[in-house]
């Protein structure tokens, strides 16, 4: 298309001619959330939802200033600041057609690393009611194997000494916390948005543990002013690829150098517990429930850990996409029998929920060719996905001497995944903050395949289960010996019952 227009705000009048854009004044929006991690999943998702919500006129106290914590987010940083907070929404529909939009309610964007100061001024600032989170599982500072804050961590030694200049999370809520406490304003929200169950009690547990080295006095202020509602969270997005970017500029002439991309399901379900107030974001189709616990567990233990058995799987067979790995009917019929066999029994009873059709549109989502999702995306930071994922059904199905054998063929899989190449000769790329003690053990693995499970801050104490430990070898040695296509038609074979 000629006359393609830089997506900025100068230029919004002009774009609506284009596509939807916000018809809501952004310049007169208070900054009522500050959200830390503006990744892509914010942006298809609360950012989402706030932008629907703001398009109610009355609406004015529940802007969002986005801040990039890392360094590693300059770009996004540096993207957003010059697009004015702008960016386009790309909603891949079921039948390849294109929903896309400009969302509005990023207002203002803040980069840590260079003041870290005014960050911590904006998240103490009187009108931000809520600090949000998509910080990724293991940006939560946990460690599976002691089951405590992992203080060994050299950015939280880092925090501890300089604690006006953070480079953590939990460097800046304490910081901004102290100063409301000091400052005499209220308290307010610190709502997770990540895949981690309990969400809102792991950033709890975390944070007061943070606290009562760094700041001991603080704990009994937060305790009685902070809340931290847990969550689920749901929308798949995958990285944004230089074609999505060239096609927006080809078929709607916009020129955004970050676009989203993702599915057009979406869901939220929230706790009700915002000690300052919140968005009425029920009127655009979050939902609000008392306990929310068992949502989450549905969603991680079948949806991201359905992910992570695609990505591993199709790593293996030499797929990119997850759409490519459902796709093949073995893959799928193992996902089917691992969702249906040893995950459904630890779910017990989902209240108002169709578990059976919860997996049959897990299946369907999985299966959306246009989202072409990235197997490389899936797979990166399993070492702290799998613990929440599917680390939770083995130990349940253990106790109750549940079927547990395509989980342990899982771990098997993730074990040869770890060295690096897969059985074609691919070379596998492998985003792992984990990912040296990966490798060393994936290797030494392969003349005692229980090396892996040493690896105890994934693992926890499993390699000490028999039941488990036979079956994991069991696995590993077929897929050695058979490869790995024939291993999964081996123990799919001996399974009858899917989903
Ligand atoms: C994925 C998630 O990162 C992963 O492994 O499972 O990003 C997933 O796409 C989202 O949680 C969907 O809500």
């Amino acid at each position: 298309m000629e006359n393609v227009i830089k997506l900025n705000q100068k230029n919004l009048a002009e774009i609506a001619k284009r596509m939807p854009c916000p018809t809501y004044d952004r310049s007169n929006l208070k900054t009522g959330i500050v959200h830390v991690g503006i990744g892509g999943f914010h942006r298809a998702h609360e950012a989402f939802y706030t932008d629907e919500l703001l398009h109610n006129e009355s609406i004015k106290d529940w802007g969002i200033c986005g801040v990039a914590l890392l360094d590693f987010d300059t770009k996004i940083y540096n993207t957003l600041k010059e697009q004015d907070g702008l960016y386009t929404l790309i909603i891949k529909e079921l039948d390849g057609t294109l929903t896309k939009r400009v969302i509005g309610a990023i207002t203002e964007c803040l980069f840590a690393p260079e003041d870290p100061i005014k960050v911590i001024e904006k998240m103490a600032s009187p009108e931000v009611k809520i600090i949000s989170l998509t910080i990724t599982e293991g940006g939560y500072n946990y460690n599976e194997a002691t089951k405590e804050f992992d203080f060994s961590n050299p950015l939280i030694q880092h925090d501890l000494e300089q604690p006006k200049a953070p480079k953590t999370i939990f460097g800046y809520l304490t910081q901004a916390l102290k100063l409301r406490k000091e400052r005499g304003l209220k308290g307010c929200t610190i709502q997770s948005c990540d895949n981690i169950q309990g969400n809102g009690h792991m950033t709890k547990r975390m944070l007061l543990s943070y606290v009562t080295t760094a700041e001991p006095e603080l704990v009994s202020w937060i305790e009685a002013n902070v809340s931290f509602p847990n969550a689920m969270v749901d929308r798949i997005t995958p990285a944004t690829s230089t074609l999505d970017i060239e096609l927006l500029k080809e078929t709607s002439g916009i020129d955004d150098a970050w676009p989203v991309v993702c599915e057009p399901f979406k869901q939220w379900v929230i706790e009700d517990d915002f000690i300052a107030g919140r968005p009425a974001w029920e009127t655009v189709g979050a939902q609000f429930v008392d306990d929310v616990v068992p949502y989450e567990k549905m969603k991680l233990t079948l949806l991201n850990a359905g992910h992570s058995v695609l990505g591993i799987l199709g790593a293996l067979y030499g797929y990119s996409t997850i759409d490519e790995a459902v796709g093949n009917a073995d893959i799928s019929s193992f996902l089917r029998i691992y969702m249906g066999n040893e995950v459904t029994p630890t779910l017990g009873n989902l209240e108002g929920v169709n578990l059976k059709n919860y997996k049959f549109s897990l299946i369907q989502r999985f299966g959306n060719t246009y989202i072409k999702d990235q197997i490389d995306r899936i797979c990166s930071q399993s070492s702290a996905k799998i613990p929440i994922f599917i680390l939770p059904t083995i130990n349940a199905q253990l106790q109750t001497k549940g079927a547990i054998e395509h989980a342990a063929f899982i771990i098997a899989a993730f074990a040869i995944y770890s060295v690096g190449v897969n059985e074609f000769g691919t070379q596998l790329i492998i985003k792992d903050a984990m990912e040296p003690i990966l490798n060393q053990k994936a290797i030494a693995s392969r003349s005692n395949p229980e090396a892996f499970l040493e690896i105890e801050v994934i693992f926890g104490t499993l390699k000490g289960n028999p039941t488990f430990v036979k079956a994991y070898n069991n696995a590993y040695q077929n897929i050695m010996s058979n490869g790995i296509e024939k291993s999964v038609k081996d123990i799919n074979s001996n399974v009858l019952n899917e989903i």
